[in-house]
Formats: C-alpha cells, structure tokens, sequence
C-alpha cells in the first residue's frame, strides 16, 4: 500500500523538479531568516541567486553537529520561537544536547512522512500500533505515535521498558504493529516466548525497526522468533525523527522521502560528491522544513544511493543499510553516546583519573554498557561504603547527561593500561549477527 502515490510514484525528471524548487525556497529562507546561515553563506560567497539547479547544491557550505552546538540552543531558528510547538533533543559530542525546533507544519510533514512508512508496512486504520520507542526528548516514540495517529492506527503508547507489561498488553490489545529498537524487538521476542501466550493469540504481522544499525541476520531472527515482518525505519533529529526513510514490502533498501529530505552522498574526509550507488557519508538537505531547515547536513552515516526503480511501484531512491558511522557515536539501547561526553563527565570529578575505559556488549540480545575509570591515589581506599558512594555518584552523573545508566567499575591508579598512540577507550564487542 501507498500513502501518498504522488509524491512516492512521481517521474525522476518531477522530482527534480520539485526539488529544485523547494531547494530554492528553503536557501531563501535560512539566508533571510537565520543570521548565521546568512553569514556562512556569506563567507562562501554564494547567495540565493546562485543556486538555480540542483547540482548547484554542491555551492553551499555543510552543516554539522558542531553547528547546532555552537548556536545552541535557538541559533540555528529560521522562525521567531513564538511559532516553535515542539522541541526535540539529541545527543551532542559534549555534555549539551542537540536541540531542534518544530513548527506545526514542520510536525505535519512528520506525520506525513511517518505514515508513509507505516502504511508501506501494510498497517492501516483497523491496526493496534504499540509504540515501545522512548517518548520524550528522543523523537523515536512521538515521532512513530504522531505516524500512527495519521494513518488512524490505534496507537499503544507504552514507551520502552517495563517488558512483562508491554507482553501483556500487546497479547489483550491485539497489537498488529511493534515499533521499536531491533534490540529491543530481540528482547521482546524472548519474552513473548517466555510468557506462556500460544502464539496463535498475537495478533503482531509488523515491526517498525530503527534508530540503530542492524543486519539481515537480525532481521531474520526477529522474522523467525515473532513471526512478522520485520520493516527498517530511518531517521535521525536534525532532519526531523523517525520517518525521512522506510523500507517497503519488497525489503530491498530504504526509500527516502526525497521530496522533504534531499539526499546526497559525499567522500567523509573530502566532501566531494559521489556518484550513485558509491558507498559514502550520507547529507541531507531539508527541503520543506520551516522552523530549523538544515542545508547540507552531514550524518557521519555510512551508506549508498540506488535510484533505480523499486518493484513496488515507488521511484524514490532507496538507501542501503546503514553500514557504520565515520565518527565515534555509539549507540547503544537506542541512545546515542559520544565517548567525549563521558569524558567530560568523568573529568569533572575530582576524585577520578582521567583513565578510562568505554564498555559495551551485547548480552541476551539486550545491549550492555560498562564505564571503567580509574581512582585518584589520593582517594582510593578499601573502605567499601565510600567506594560505593562514589560509584553512585558518577553512575548518577553520568545518566543525566546521557540519559543511560552505565555500570560503572572503580578501578587502582594506574591499572588501566596506557597507550604509545592513540587511546583506545571504546571497547565494543557487539557483533551485529
Ligand atoms: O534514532 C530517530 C529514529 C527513531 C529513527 C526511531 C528510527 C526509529 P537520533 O537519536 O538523532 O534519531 O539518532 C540518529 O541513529 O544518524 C543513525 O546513525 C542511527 N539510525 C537511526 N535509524 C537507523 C536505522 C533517531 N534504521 C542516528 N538503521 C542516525 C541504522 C539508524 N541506523
């Protein structure tokens, strides 16, 4: 099934088109309503006039994470915050969060975008859609419920967490669509098998899987366990949260919505352009977005473009798994973690090293996350109630920057072992089957 046959159906020639024009309309609107897009620009010497096609995209400067972090938290507003509605946040590469505003037409097209994806997975009006994404700060769970709610799902808007009771209810309620992380969909699967429901008693034919990589051997596994179709889901903040990519019945690549999302794919030390179906760093322009467009914004993700025609009928161009990152962003349960952010935590705290260690694993198909750090000389004792108070301590301060609780491990001075290069501080063992 298509939500929205024109946009997803239209010629190539038309979306070039279009995209042209949105393009244009979008460069007009930062550069007169956001100083320092206007004042990069600027510095590019290029103004709205130059960019009249679309290989002219290539004229303006990127934009990166480190933008949004210098003009947080209201910098990068190409509107007054009076029409701001919604705010979402996400990981920065420091202690301070990525911060965007949404208008309401900025959350329409969401939804818009959302339902496509939903409805491409075969879910409708008559379906129970349990959203066990966070909801909060992190897009994932409103993102997926305002998806729902426009397709006129039912929506379930459990959360993540509390597992027994996400079983329970999508046993009673007859959940037909799952949406969350594909770790946690592992999670659930056993759970499922766990709780003595005959699996005659699901309803479950969906599952709207993302917000981090995962392999066709996962989905395979989760096809196998659950007994559904397990479909990817893309996204990320800046753009605007779950739903600039989906994959269709014929789960043969990631459509994006071109038509609000311009992609495009560039060398990740170079910046130069690639062409079509070359592995690179995956940029987006947005090209329909009123409250914080972001021209040329650089994902670090991974990944390659194929514009051939899709045999569902799309012609929007779809993108291969997400292979990997080219910066040092974990994710782990579906949280975005940068190793500096830790660090500056752990640098804060007097009575710590700044020896450390990064480690993350996958145990029963839920992923786990351990902080080593040494203690200073000074304070390391062997009196257990003041060790423990410390660990507390940094485990605390370390959940409310990242928004996950490590297990954090005190270790002696000078146990951690020391590097003749470059520190390697993340060790990740998780093997994405
Ligand atoms: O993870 C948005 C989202 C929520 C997408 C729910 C899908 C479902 P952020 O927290 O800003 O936003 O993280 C964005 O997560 O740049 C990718 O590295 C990764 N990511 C998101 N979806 C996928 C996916 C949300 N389907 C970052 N496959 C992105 C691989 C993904 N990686």
């Amino acid at each position: 099934m298509i939500w929205n046959e024109t946009m997803e159906c239209m010629s190539r020639g038309d979306m070039r088109l279009l995209q042209e024009i949105r393009l244009k309309k979008t460069v007009e609107h930062v550069y007169h309503n956001c100083e320092p897009y206007r004042k990069r620009m600027q510095e590019h010497d290029v103004s709205p006039d130059d960019i009249r096609k679309l290989e002219d995209i290539v004229k303006l400067p990127f934009t990166s994470k480190k933008d949004l972090r210098d003009f947080y938290p209201y910098g990068l507003l190409s509107v007054p915050i009076s029409e701001i509605v919604r705010i979402h946040a996400s990981s920065g590469t420091t202690g301070k969060p990525i911060v965007i505003g949404y208008t309401r037409n900025d959350l329409g097209i969401w939804s818009e975008v959302g339902a496509r994806c939903f409805t491409a997975y075969g879910l409708g009006k008559n379906d129970v859609i349990q959203v066990s994404y966070g909801y909060g700060l992190f897009t994932g769970g409103l993102g997926a419920h305002g998806a729902a709610e426009r397709i006129g799902g039912t929506v379930l808007p459990t959360s993540s967490g509390n597992t027994e009771k996400q079983i329970l209810l999508m046993h009673d309620l007859g959940t037909a669509g799952l949406a969350c992380t594909p770790s946690y969909a592992l999670y659930l699967a056993d759970a499922l098998l766990d709780s003595g429901f005959p699996r005659e008693e699901f309803q479950l034919r969906v599952g709207a899987f993302g917000a981090e990589p995962w392999t066709e051997g996962m989905r395979k596994e989760l096809e196998e366990k659950l007994r559904i179709k397990a479909y990817d889901i893309y996204g990320l903040t800046e753009i605007i949260g779950p739903g600039v990519g989906h994959e269709c019945e014929c789960q043969n690549g990631t459509h994006l919505c071109e038509d609000h999302f311009l992609p495009e794919i560039v060398d990740p030390e170079t910046g130069e352009p690639l062409p079509p179906g070359q592995m690179g760093e995956l940029v987006f322009s947005t090209i329909t977005k009123d409250g914080m467009p972001l021209l040329r914004f650089r994902t670090r993700d991974l990944t390659s473009l194929n514009y051939e025609p899709c045999a569902c009928g799309r012609t929007s161009v779809r993108m291969s798994r997400i292979l990997g990152r080219c910066d040092d962003m974990l994710i782990i349960r579906g949280v975005n973690v940068f190793p500096s952010q830790v660090e500056a935590v752990l640098c804060d705290i007097p009575q710590l090293e700044p020896h450390y260690k990064i480690i993350v694993d996958r145990v029963n198909n839920l992923d786990t996350f351990e902080v080593e750090v040494e203690v200073n000389e000074k304070y390391y004792s062997d009196e257990m109630a003041k060790m423990l108070e410390l660990r507390k301590n940094i485990a605390h301060r370390l959940q409310s920057v990242l928004t996950i609780m490590p297990e954090v491990r005190l270790v002696e001075p000078r146990s951690i072992e020391r590097s003749q290069g470059k520190a390697k501080r993340v060790v990740d063992k998780r093997k994405l089957v």
